[in-house]
């Protein structure tokens, strides 16, 4: 897959670009006018295909938007080969996989969300029953476990043997540092949809960054962090290095450049812009957004190289390339501060 570089100085020049699609069927408007007739399903990486098309299925057998992201999410939460959610969660440092999940829907515009859970394979389902049968947000480590206990949901291997055998090679090499910085410890599932009456839901699963401290609650269970719905607006999901999406409310930002008049793709992008602007690092941050609006017009925008990430709709299910920033591609940093 080959990955552009962006040579502009500008959001608009940035967001005029466009990006590759692996699908002939996928229509190629410029990517601020990339638009797709509800209902659509937008998710990080190319395993977030799969997991639209179950969406879509869930949806058309007469499921709700909720229905559909949750039977999304748990067809990768199921797979102990995709990178890093449910059944594939990589073990934290101690060797044991703790997972963090969040959905959340546009009407009502209600969410729930858990965060170090270990023993269960779904915790996208667990973060469900928060949303719909307590008064809370969030639940955690052993109250979250014990929720889901009494709630008979299904458990599941502690960790594969995949994933168990990387750990005891990591423990060995002790390079702890090195793998943080890796691109192979993660990857998370995080979900938007807009269906055909306007409303929009969305939800995120995930082991989190391998061989973490034990305890480490990362973006993706946080609302607004990795993910954040409006039924006003759209929503953003994130992908890639939380702690760099969690001190900027990176979703909530995604969703709040969209309601003031930016495409979804110009919102990553300008979120990612003002990101690097406050961050010490820079653009060095390996963060990667998802957004989807009201009209149905997507978008993504992620560090480096940027990301791949997957729509399906009625009319085409496809993986396409985000754009990537860089501190030589959109000018020096601190270049928006006029906005
Ligand atoms: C985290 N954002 O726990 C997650 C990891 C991830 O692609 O998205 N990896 O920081």
């Amino acid at each position: 897959m080959s990955r552009r570089q962006f040579l502009t100085g500008t959001t608009a020049a940035l967001a005029a670009t466009t990006t590759a699609s692996r699908s002939g069927a996928a229509p190629s408007p410029s990517d601020s006018e990339r638009l797709a007739t509800p209902p659509v399903f937008v998710s990080t990486w190319p395993f977030g295909k799969p997991a639209n098309e179950a969406a879509l299925a869930a949806l058309q057998r007469g499921g709700s938007g909720l229905d559909a992201i949750e039977q999304g999410i748990r067809l990768t939460e199921s797979d102990p080969n995709n990178a890093s959610v449910g059944l594939a969660g990589i073990p934290n440092a101690e060797g044991i996989v703790q997972l963090d999940a969040c959905i959340m829907s546009g009407p009502g515009h209600r969410a729930g969300s858990v965060a170090a859970v270990a023993g269960y394979a779904h915790p996208i389902s667990i973060a469900r029953r928060v949303m719909e049968t307590t008064p809370h947000v969030m639940l955690v480590g052993d109250g979250a476990m014990e929720f889901a206990a009494r709630h008979g949901f299904e458990r599941g291997p502690k960790v594969s043997p995949r994933q168990k055998a990387a750990w005891r090679k990591w423990r060995t090499e002790q390079k702890a540092k090195a793998r943080a910085a890796s691109a192979d410890n993660h990857d998370t599932i995080a979900m938007i949809a807009l269906l055909p009456d306007g409303t929009v839901y969305g939800g995120c699963s995930t082991s989190g960054y391998g061989y973490k401290l034990a305890g480490r609650v990362g973006d993706s269970p946080i609302i607004g962090g990795g993910l954040y719905v409006d039924n006003e607006v759209g929503a953003a999901g994130a992908t890639g290095l939380g702690e760099n999406v969690m001190r900027y409310c990176g979703s909530f930002l995604v969703v709040e450049f969209m309601r003031q008049g930016l495409s979804p793709q110009e919102a990553c992008i300008e979120t990612i812009r003002r990101i690097a602007r406050l961050d010490p690092r820079g653009f060095d941050l390996a963060i990667n957004f998802i957004a989807l609006d009201k009209k149905g017009r997507f978008g993504a925008a992620g560090t480096g190289t940027g990301f791949e990430y997957s729509v399906t709709c009625p009319a085409f299910s496809s993986v396409f390339q985000s754009p990537g920033l860089t501190s030589k591609n959109v000018g020096p940093v601190g270049g928006n501060q006029a906005r």
